[in-house]
């Protein structure tokens, strides 16, 4: 009897650690998925784009549907004609980063570091901007 109390209690320390590392884990990583998608892991302010794309910008839309890149790159997207206005971009997947400034023209310029492969989503957050909406097709 004393011997199976002894192995019920040494399976219940096993299963508390677990249990325990279950929840500290889940936590840590909860936490890091309620993170809006537009916060950067990785500050690409200061990066050089590898390459630069220019998107038609009219009033309901961009003539950019579609746009490849390969895992790693940079690419700056400049919205041409969108001076003046106002836009606030994000992507669908965290681990991709986005950051949105503005050129010497006023012009809003998207840095885009794909960092994962797949197909993500660049789409502008505003009201009404729902046709500002890019499919990034990410793929060596
Ligand atoms: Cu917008």
């Amino acid at each position: 009897m004393k011997k199976i109390s002894k192995i019920i209690s040494h399976y219940n320390t096993k299963a508390f650690s677990f249990v325990a590392f279950v929840i500290v884990a889940g936590g840590i990583l909860g936490n890091h998925l309620h993170l809006a998608p537009q916060e950067e892991i990785i500050d690409i302010s200061d990066m050089q784009p590898d390459r630069v794309v220019v998107a038609n910008i009219f009033t309901v839309g961009y003539d950019l549907n579609e746009l490849a890149l390969q895992p790693g790159e940079v690419v700056d997207l400049v919205l041409a004609n969108s001076a003046g206005t106002n836009h606030s971009f994000i992507l669908s997947n965290p681990f991709n980063s986005l950051y949105q400034y503005k050129n010497n023209f006023g012009e809003i310029v998207l840095r885009i570091l794909a960092s994962e492969d797949g197909i993500d989503n660049l789409i502008c957050t505003i009201p009404g901007h729902e046709g500002l909406h890019t499919n990034l097709i990410i793929a060596n």
